[in-house]
């Protein structure tokens, strides 16, 4: 052998005892490189619109595992993703709650489609948290901070006037009614999470909040179900709100709606929210801690200045305008009827209602662990029949 073999021999087992010693001391370094790693990316390169690369392994702040722990070796159920991400609004004290709610949507969902997580507060997630969490899937994971002005109350709400809102509503009993954090919560969720810089590269989202329950198996794509059939708003359970919380919403909105005649979609779902073409509100609205939706449609010119609007008015400070009627009614008045999809199959709970589905043969399929007779759908405070009969379907 002469020299310059020889030194080609030394170079070569250099790099490689380096690679080595790299992949086992840094875990990100060793997924990426690792044989199953690039097997799996050749094989499942997302199409379409979709650029997120799912597993994430790239990422530096990437939570999820390493190949060798549960799932990881599990086939991915499917070679098309959506470009779609879980997005969970918590808490460090909701923990136990979040680790319950990731545990069943994986269990149900996630293990074989592997879709990301994105986690928000306004708080920075705990080293503990963020442990807890990670171990649960090997879907990636990022955990975000909420910056501050899409936050706080903003500094032109008149706090005289906010502090009086909140008195009369706590004397009056009202569910949250003198929570200005539960406010912050409501109005992010209105108009900002979308804009969080973790969920700017993502198109679909399914919000899931700390301790809900997913009991029926999903064995397909919600997120390219609505995709595939041009639906940009998504719900399981839609019921009454307290008109307490929302005195001078709805005529804000019927303002804004003659301002802007030029956003209210031709064949909308106002029917569903009025009886007498807006005059009033019968207060119904889809329950949106679950969602899964488009995030276009809230990025886009209707919703943006829609969203503007509202905020100005104050009521998410002066009163108590949830995300839920704010989000509801933007999509019953900006999209077509036909853009709102009921989920029957997907079973869910958030204390204290169920939806789970009362057909026989999807409930059957998706071995789902709720009992029908306790489906909120028809209850007499649900507004579910009332979707029916203006969809025609009863
Ligand atoms: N980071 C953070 N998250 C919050 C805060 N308040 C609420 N959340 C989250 O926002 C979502 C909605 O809050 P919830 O307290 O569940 O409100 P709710 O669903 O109307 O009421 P519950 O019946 O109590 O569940 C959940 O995902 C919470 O974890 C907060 O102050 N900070
Ligand atoms: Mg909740």
């Amino acid at each position: 052998m002469n020299t310059t073999a020889r030194y080609i021999i030394v170079v070569l087992a250099i790099i490689i005892s380096l690679h080595y010693i790299v992949s086992f001391s840094h875990e990100g370094y060793g997924r990426a490189t690792s044989l199953s790693n690039i097997a799996s990316k050749l094989k499942h390169q997302p199409s379409g619109a979709s650029d997120t690369d799912i597993t994430g392994n790239s990422d530096t702040s990437y939570y999820g595992l390493p190949g060798n722990l549960p799932f990881a070796n599990e086939t991915l159920a499917i070679n098309r993703h959506a470009n779609a991400t879980f997005v969970i609004l918590a808490r460090n004290s909701d923990l136990q709650g979040t680790v319950r709610s990731v545990r069943e949507i994986e269990d149900r969902f996630n293990r074989k489609y592997r879709y990301p997580y994105v986690f928000l507060n306004e708080e920075p997630f705990t080293d503990e948290f963020k442990k807890r969490i990670s171990v649960l899937s090997s879907a990636k994971m990022e955990f975000g901070l909420i910056p501050k002005e899409h936050w706080f109350q903003p500094d032109w709400i008149d706090e005289k006037k906010a502090t009086a809102g909140r008195e009369k509503m706590v004397a009056d009993k009202i569910i949250y009614g003198g929570s200005v954090s539960y406010r912050n919560m409501c109005r992010f969720n209105s108009g900002f999470f979308f804009r969080h810089p973790l969920m700017e590269k993502y198109r679909w989202y399914w919000r899931i909040e700390p301790d809900v329950h997913f009991h029926c198996d999903i064995d397909y794509d919600p997120f390219l179900y609505m995709e595939q059939n041009k639906k940009i708003y998504s719900f399981t359970i839609t019921m009454y709100e307290y008109e307490a919380t929302i005195p001078t919403l709805w005529k804000t909105v019927m303002d804004f709606a003659k301002k802007h005649p030029e956003y209210i979609a031709k064949d909308n779902a106002l029917g569903f929210m009025s009886s007498n073409n807006g005059d009033t509100y019968n207060l119904c609205h889809f329950w949106s801690n679950f969602e899964i939706a488009d995030m276009e449609f809230w990025r886009g010119p209707a919703y943006t200045a829609f969203f503007d609007y509202l905020d100005k008015q104050g009521g998410f400070y002066y009163e108590r305008w949830g995300d839920a009627p704010v989000h509801s009614i933007a999509a019953a008045l900006f999209a077509s009827k036909d853009q709102i999809h009921f989920f029957d199959d997907i079973g869910y709970e958030h204390n204290p209602y169920i939806h789970c589905t009362k057909d026989k043969a999807k409930w059957e399929k998706g071995k789902c662990s709720c009992d029908p007779a306790r489906s909120f759908d028809y209850d007499g405070y649900s507004c579910f029949s009332k979707w029916e009969t203006f969809m025609g379907k009863r």
